[in-house]
């Protein structure tokens, strides 16, 4: 399976910011895995003109369950779509948190986002008290149920493990822990979404950098990484982009 790269800029980065992009695409014309950066809505359109004919794909950060109406401020999956994203990230835990999404919302966005033809990136992870508590697998298990369609294909879906204790930390669990977590995530989705589960990729993020990356990536079942901070500079993202 060709591994994925993706970056979330989360609430960061203005018209200027997209010097970064024409250093990334000129660094790295052909790179071995699939590339994408989801920056603020604000930047989808420039973002996907300067991508046009590259290896980079453009998503957004999260979208509206519901296709069009009297939501102010939201935008819908078909928005994102003909701003020209093709993927989304839903359910991130800054969502989760700061929104109170539900796995129940994540799902209706997840499920509108695939209607439109996008890739939904559904985000999973234990808070730090959860994984004291030894309950991750059971929080993981319970939020893929609750947010993943049942009808959810490889090329329509991609999942992504973080941690929330690990997110803008610099802390990461330990390899072992990723395998375990990674192990699980996939037989759980081979329950939720049968065989197509096994072509689903499994990304593993909270504060990938260059210096983590390789390690991370030698993981079974690790398809690649959503990565946050690190993803804002050419620089460091091309590091990540190069160690898949
Ligand atoms: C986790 C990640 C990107 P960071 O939120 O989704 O951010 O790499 O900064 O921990």
């Amino acid at each position: 399976m060709r591994k994925l790269a993706a970056g979330n800029w989360k609430m960061n980065g203005t018209g200027a910011s997209l010097s970064e992009v024409v250093a990334l695409l000129s660094d790295h014309p052909a790179p071995a895995c699939d590339m994408l950066l989801c920056p603020p809505a604000t930047l989808i359109a420039r973002m996907a003109d300067l991508a046009k004919g590259s290896a980079l794909k453009v998503g957004g950060q999260d979208c509206h369950a519901n296709s069009s109406g009297a939501h102010t401020g939201d935008l819908s999956a078909a928005m994102l779509a003909d701003a020209g994203a093709s993927h989304v990230i839903l359910g991130h835990s800054e969502r989760r948190t700061d929104h109170k999404e539900t796995d129940a919302e994540v799902l209706a966005k997840a499920q509108a986002a695939q209607v439109a033809g996008l890739v939904a990136i559904v985000c999973l992870g234990e808070t730090e008290a959860q994984r004291d508590a030894g309950e991750t697998l059971d929080v993981i298990g319970r939020q893929l149920v609750g947010s993943v369609p049942e009808q959810s294909t490889a090329e329509n879906l991609v999942l992504a493990y973080e941690p929330v204790w690990a997110i803008g930390t610099g802390r990461t669990p330990t390899l072992a822990e990723i395998a375990e977590v990674h192990a699980f995530l996939r037989a759980r989705l081979v329950a939720r979404i049968g065989t197509q589960a096994d072509g689903v990729r499994l990304l593993y993020g909270g504060s990938v950098k260059p210096s983590n990356a390789a390690e991370i990536f030698a993981v079974p079942h690790v398809d690649g990484a959503l990565v946050g901070g690190a993803s804002l500079k050419a620089a460091d993202f091309g590091a990540i982009v190069a160690a898949l």
